[in-house]
């Protein structure tokens, strides 16, 4: 090893981090990338869930695509009076005015977080308590309710999610396109999430392909009625 390239070995890495802090157009040392949101690790293993979901998919959607929407959510409100707010807040205020880059990360970011929460290994069945008595006052039982859910996620065009949502305490089953959330100011039916699902192809694609409904039938099974039942008191 010749001394150039030693000291490129030595000092390239520290270099290249010195000359894109002191002259890059855009000044950013890189820690400011790392907060203020940080993706919650996922409350079980990654194959917990086989076999309605798979490993891969868990791992890709909650290494790569969740992970993404905390990197770009930090990116987009860096800087900004949001970098101060707590992600339910910032989802709450997104209005047509709102940048895509917020809508869609903040969005996508509560969205995951809520999503990984309400499914779990050994869970399945079916809701009790003020959510059973809810939801059968509603639907008429809860056989009618899951047909009315599985309804609005296999006619979600395209991506987004199936929601039950709460408002007072009367429930509602919605859909939205993409990331966004009922709780957003823009939202046409607003309410508090109680359980959803996520329709976007990479949430099923490895395992179902092109078989949404197969997928939304085996979600059932991994659903963890006493977190949402939670949710929903
Ligand atoms: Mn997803």
């Amino acid at each position: 090893m010749n001394r150039t390239e030693f000291m490129k070995l030595a000092f390239g890495a520290s270099a290249a981090l010195f000359s894109t802090r002191s002259f890059g157009l855009n000044f950013r040392p890189a820690s400011s990338y790392d907060g203020p949101f940080t993706l919650p690790p996922l409350p079980y293993a990654y194959g917990a869930l086989e076999p309605s979901i798979d490993k891969m998919t868990m791992e890709i959607h909650h290494d790569k695509h969740h992970q993404g929407y905390v990197n770009n959510l930090n990116k987009a409100i860096d800087g900004t009076p949001m970098a101060k707010m707590s992600l339910d807040d910032i989802v709450k205020s997104v209005d047509n005015k709102t940048s895509a880059a917020v809508r869609n990360n903040a969005g996508g970011h509560w969205n995951h977080s809520f999503f990984w929460k309400i499914m779990g290994p050994n869970a399945g069945g079916a809701p009790t308590g003020a959510l059973a008595a809810a939801i059968n006052k509603k639907y008429g039982s809860f056989d009618n309710f899951k047909e009315e859910f599985t309804k609005a996620a296999t006619g979600r065009f395209g991506s987004g999610w199936a929601w039950l949502i709460k408002d007072g305490n009367n429930l509602d089953i919605i859909s939205t396109a993409n990331q966004d959330n009922p709780m957003m100011a823009l939202a046409e039916k607003k309410g508090t999430p109680i359980m959803g699902i996520d329709v976007w192809e990479h949430a099923y694609y490895l395992k179902y392909q092109n078989k949404r409904a197969d997928y939304i039938k085996a979600f059932w099974d991994v659903l963890d009625w006493n977190t949402i039942g939670k949710n929903f008191s």
